[in-house]
């Protein structure tokens, strides 16, 4: 339900936003806006996680990050870390991160 509801409130500030002209292509536009802000947060969490800020994030940033989360698995656990290391070097390049990210978009 708070997906819905972020959802309808997102399409209703850009409706309100938007030029008439542009309604016709609401969907995508409305999809680029989504997945900008995805980035954006996206970018900003991996800065969090970066602890050395050298690019990558090492499994040893990634458990540290996981405790602040509270000490949960989160993003360190073993299917997450596979699947967002894709090229198993053993750490996750500010690319690999944003990919995951990006593939993670709402179901519409
Ligand atoms: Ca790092
Ligand atoms: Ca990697």
């Amino acid at each position: 339900m708070i997906g819905v509801q972020f959802t309808a409130a997102a399409a209703a500030v850009f409706i309100t936003a938007a030029p008439a002209a542009a309604q016709a292509d609401f969907p995508a536009q409305l999809t680029a806006r989504l997945k900008n802000a995805i980035a954006q947060a996206a970018g900003s969490a991996f800065a969090k996680i970066d602890a050395n800020r050298d690019g990558m994030i090492s499994p040893a940033e990634a458990s540290a990050f996981g405790r602040q989360l509270g000490g949960r698995a989160g993003v360190v656990d073993g299917a997450s870390w596979q699947m967002a290391d894709r090229n198993r070097d053993g750490v996750i390049t500010r690319a690999e991160f944003m990919s995951v990210a990006m593939n993670q978009q709402a179901p519409f």
